[in-house]
């Protein structure tokens, strides 16, 4: 059934609006089993420390570390994997960075104060947070770039202390992201992975410290003990699988936007990619591409699972209806393969990142043009945004009262607190009146 290998839908068909939902749904696997498997696995770290840790190491991830300290991978071996990692690799790797970091410096937020008349001076002092752990999955989503894309902007936040964790299933140790981390400024870099190692950066133990955010993505037993240790540790969003909307008006070569959607799908069959078009034919002329060109990828089949389950080319009226459907799916990633993509981001409410133009494939940004790939997933852009400095910042209020300014506060305090019947709050505040003779 080759011929049929992605969805086929118009906005004018008279079941459209089922149908997208049908196919915008996913659900995150939520498995009651894990969930139980992993609360098992926080409270006996929590309670057994490196002991524990050592033990799941060597269960889930095959390999038999000699003691707790053989768990982290020395400074020497990490700028060893820096120094042997191919020229053009180590280049693209820095450079990537470099882009990543200049971005990123654009984001920081300052402190602000300001005085009122009477000498009262309120504001904002932004801090970055101290420790931070950062997860980056073993096996087939090992990135490197996730690792710059992680721990740059941690770094531009001014984090003291970055804590890398990454399974090494066999103890096979991936060369190219300890060369990342590297570059990217990872402080110390630990060999363990799965719900122990959420629990270890959570909890701490003797030789794991206890970090105060915890970012990265993972499977479902990471996600799930990130679920677990919220509200004892900072967390970022749990990522679902990858998304990508192109709207193209025709005008792009059908073989460069075939390829888009297939950049998205060789992550995951679950990933998703959709293509809006306003000209049938041109819809026709993608899907004979992404027949001649599907065959040859590395990750065909994982690209044929994804296109045919979750994938779709749909006919639109024009590229505003276009615009008005992308903001209702809310993309992690929009591609606006149109003439002047500028112009239409007044239009743009919801989506993660906007690539605009013939010549910004999503690629670029997954990789080196500077913006984050840490982006909101399923329908989250609608009220969530891209990782950045922000999210290793925060904030503390200041607040610092004349004497003058005290005694005008204190009268509305007062009036406020006795109304609450809170006298304690009342009378703090009135020894703060200034009696005639003070003023
Ligand atoms: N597209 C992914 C990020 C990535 N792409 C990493 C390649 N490597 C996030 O949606
Ligand atoms: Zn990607």
């Amino acid at each position: 059934m080759a011929d049929t290998l992605i969805k086929r839908m118009s906005t004018a068909d008279a079941d459209f609006d089922v149908a997208l939902t049908k196919l915008l749904d996913w659900e995150s696997a939520s498995n009651p089993t894990v969930g139980d498997v992993v609360a098992g696995v926080l409270a006996k770290v929590r309670a057994e420390g490196d002991a524990a840790v050592l033990e799941f190491t060597q269960r889930f991830d095959a390999w038999q570390p000699e003691n707790a300290a053989a768990l982290e991978i020395p400074s020497s071996r990490i700028q060893a994997a820096l120094d042997n990692i191919d020229a053009d690799v180590r280049t693209a790797l820095e450079t990537a960075a470099e882009r990543i970091r200049a971005y990123h410096l654009h984001q920081r937020q300052e402190s602000w104060s300001y005085r009122e008349a009477d000498g009262t001076l309120l504001g904002q002092q932004i801090t970055a947070l101290e420790r931070v752990g950062l997860y980056v999955p073993g096996g087939k989503a090992t990135y490197p770039s996730s690792v710059l894309m992680n721990a740059i902007p941690a770094k531009v936040a001014g984090v003291d202390e970055l804590i890398m964790v990454s399974p090494t299933p066999k103890g096979f140790v991936n060369e190219m992201v300890l060369a990342a981390a590297a570059i990217a400024g990872v402080d110390r870099i630990f060999t363990i992975g799965g719900a122990q190692a959420i629990a270890a950066l959570a909890h701490g133990t003797e030789s794991i410290p206890k970090v105060d955010k915890i970012v990265g993505p993972g499977n479902i037993f990471v996600a799930t003990a990130k679920r677990q240790v919220f509200g004892s540790v900072g967390l970022d969003m749990i990522a679902g699988p990858s998304e990508i909307l192109v709207i193209c008006d025709g005008k792009t070569d059908p073989d460069w936007i075939a390829m888009d959607l297939f950049s998205q799908a060789e992550h995951d069959e679950d990933a998703q990619s959709i293509l809006l078009s306003p000209d049938a034919e041109f819809l026709d002329r993608v899907e004979a591409s992404i027949l001649r060109l599907l065959p040859d990828l590395e990750r065909a089949d994982i690209v044929r699972r994804s296109l045919s389950g979750r994938g779709a080319l749909v006919l639109v009226k024009d590229i505003d209806e276009a615009l008005a459907l992308s903001n209702r799916i809310a993309p992690e990633h929009l591609e606006l393969s149109v003439d002047n993509a500028e112009q239409l981001l007044p239009k743009i409410r919801h989506a993660g990142a906007i690539f605009m133009g013939r010549y910004t494939p999503e690629a670029l940004g997954d990789y080196c043009a500077g913006p984050n790939h840490v982006l909101p997933t399923s329908g989250t852009a609608r009220f969530s945004s891209p990782l950045g400095v922000y999210d290793f910042q925060k904030r503390s209020s200041l607040i610092g009262c004349s004497a003058t300014g005290a005694s005008e506060l204190a009268k509305v305090a007062s009036v406020l607190a006795r109304g609450e019947s809170l006298t304690a709050h009342a009378r703090s505040a009135e020894y703060r009146l200034l009696g005639e003779d003070d003023e």
